[in-house]
């Protein structure tokens, strides 16, 4: 196979040790602010935000550069209302019982339920897919290496990019979320990773008082 053309990495740039620290305490402080939230408002999103925070997702780091990732961004009211119905059936029976008993003691601290509106009023919903092979012309599966990796560290890009951009965002992960292939038309060496609603907050949302581990809990320098 061909390796690729070498070229000069001119996309870096450098900065003062004081600028690189103020940088890294103001990104912080930024992107501590994000939370997820499950009340929106139905108030429009111009499409071009969406697509270019797209674009900054499939910059991500991946596997061989093989991109092994499908952005499927539902506006349909229709469909919006499809996928609703069918995340509300699964999460019926999640709730209801099909969850393990210890899963649904450690969801009880924050409220959730089977009950999804956010999926018809935010103004767009992106279904996030993985691609775990590509099928070769001669029907033999060729392997996406690291694709579940690649499409999380993709999918953490999309969501710092909607909330610089000054939206909010949740992860949903209806259980299981097969029905997302059949109802967006994604082939089946697609996997649905995650389901992320995008768009403002509804006025006067709340959310839980939750806090993060400290530095010295999540880190150690060796
Ligand atoms: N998929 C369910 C359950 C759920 C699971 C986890 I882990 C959460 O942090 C939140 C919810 C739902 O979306 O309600």
């Amino acid at each position: 196979m061909a390796t690729f053309r070498q070229i000069p990495y001119d996309g870096y740039v450098e900065y003062p040790v004081q600028e690189m620290k103020k940088r890294a305490a103001e990104f912080y402080a930024d992107v501590k602010r994000r939370r997820t939230i499950r009340d929106f408002s139905d108030r429009p999103v111009a499409r071009e935000i969406i697509e270019n925070c797209l674009r900054a997702a499939a910059t991500a780091p991946n596997g061989a550069n093989f991109q092994p990732w499908h952005f499927a961004v539902v506006e349909s009211p229709s469909v919006k209302r499809e996928i609703r119905r069918s995340a509300e059936k699964e999460e019926k029976e999640f709730y209801g019982g099909r969850a393990p008993e210890e899963w649904l003691r450690a969801l009880e601290p924050l409220g959730t339920d089977e009950s999804k509106p956010f999926l018809e009023t935010a103004p767009y919903l992106i279904a996030i897919f993985s691609e775990s092979y590509v099928l070769r012309e001669d029907g033999s599966k060729r392997t996406n290496y690291y694709a579940k990796e690649s499409v999380g560290i993709a999918s953490g890009i999309l969501i710092t990019a909607l909330q610089c951009c000054g939206l909010a965002t949740l992860t949903h992960t209806p259980s299981p979320m097969n029905f997302l292939n059949q109802l967006l038309k994604r082939p089946p060496n697609e996997k649905p990773f995650l389901l992320l609603v995008a768009g403002y907050p509804a006025e006067n949302v709340r959310i839980p008082a939750l806090t993060k581990k400290p530095l010295e809990q999540i880190s150690s320098f060796i």
